[in-house]
């Protein structure tokens, strides 16, 4: 799409005061939203996190995405692993270990401090949302940044074992145990920050996270889903299977194990009609030719920080030409 517009993309989202939201889970979706904060302007862009993983852990209120999110966007998540902070210690974790504490969930001891000050501020009142402001205010964080409802949404994963909550398979049982099912929570409301967003928005971008423990939770909670598919907006899908394979994380065992084939072409049909146009990497195969649906194949690979806004970019180019024809 190179040379489609000669304006930079930024200037003219600026211009257009074009209103950007991301649905966002886990690393993927966090490295997609930071190269979105590379060019969209910080009051033009709104993210919606995935609160479906979130539990309470040694007493403390746990939110993985929404912190792997503002801990990208702040520049100190921990590069080896996605989530959690850079330069950690695990002296705290290790204490809890040699007193018979939970130890299996790794909180690392500048991690905790967001745990203790989110646990404080929820228990004098506030809630998810106030509380994930003010964190994001003291990490210098200026987009909206939104959990998906201020209600608890948990995931459960019912495997051939048990029913497990997320975090449980996830990291106690090493996403091991074959999933049956994803169970979603019914009657989870958003809240008033996201229908309001969602009533302004021009695009909305499905970051390549998680279809189904990740942004089918985003989707679930009501009205998120049908507000996405009616109002006039182009929303846009980035695969999270590269080359048949997740970059990270279980999507490609879960999709097999879920009886559909592990392919971009896979997700493009998981979000069926709700999609305007899906994106995915060159090196899967293509085109996919499925009715209604624009399709934009690129390097969608995200190895580092200028990865990141070099496909926030495309897709950014992607979508105005798209717009403006
Ligand atoms: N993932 C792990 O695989 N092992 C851990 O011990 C672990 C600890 C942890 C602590 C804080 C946090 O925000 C995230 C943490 N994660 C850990 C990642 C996280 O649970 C998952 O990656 C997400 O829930 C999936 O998106």
């Amino acid at each position: 799409m190179a040379g489609a517009i000669n304006q930079p993309v930024t200037s003219i989202l600026y211009e257009k005061n074009m209103k950007t939201i991301i649905l966002a889970g886990g690393v993927g979706g966090a490295k997609l939203v930071d190269g979105m904060a590379q060019i969209v302007p910080a009051q033009d862009l709104t993210v919606i996190v995935n609160t479906g993983d979130d539990f309470e852990h040694l007493g403390l209120k746990i939110c993985p995405d929404i912190d792997t999110v503002i801990y990208t966007l702040a520049d100190v998540a921990n590069p080896d692993t996605g989530w959690g902070r850079e330069h950690e210690s695990w002296r705290t974790i290790s204490e809890v270990e040699k007193l018979g504490g939970a130890a299996w969930f790794r909180l690392g001891d500048v991690d905790l401090a967001t745990h203790l000050v989110r646990s404080q501020l929820l228990a004098e009142g506030q809630s998810l949302t106030e509380a994930t402001q003010h964190l994001c205010h003291h990490l210098d964080i200026t987009i909206n940044v939104l959990p998906m409802s201020d209600q608890p949404a948990p995931t459960y994963i019912a495997s051939e074992d048990d029913l497990l909550p997320f975090q449980n398979w996830f990291v106690e049982r090493r996403w091991e145990p074959v999933v049956e099912e994803v169970r979603l929570p019914e009657n989870v409301k958003t809240t008033p920050q996201i229908a309001a967003a969602l009533e302004k928005a021009d695009l909305v971008l499905i970051a390549p996270s998680n279809p189904f423990v990740s942004i089918d939770p985003i989707l679930n909670v009501y009205p998120i889903r049908p507000m996405i598919a009616d109002l006039p907006k182009l929303v846009l899908a980035v695969s999270p299977i590269i080359g048949g394979e997740a970059v990270k994380g279980p999507a490609a065992k879960m999709m097999r194990e879920l009886g559909t084939e592990a392919s971009a072409a896979a997700v493009a049909d998981h979000y069926g009609d709700l999609l305007d146009v899906f994106v995915y990497d060159t090196q899967d195969p293509g085109p996919l030719n499925i009715s209604q649906l624009n399709e934009f194949q690129t390097d969608t690979l995200m190895r580092d920080k200028k990865d990141r806004g070099r496909l926030a970019r495309e897709i950014l180019d992607y979508s105005l030409e798209l717009l403006q024809s």
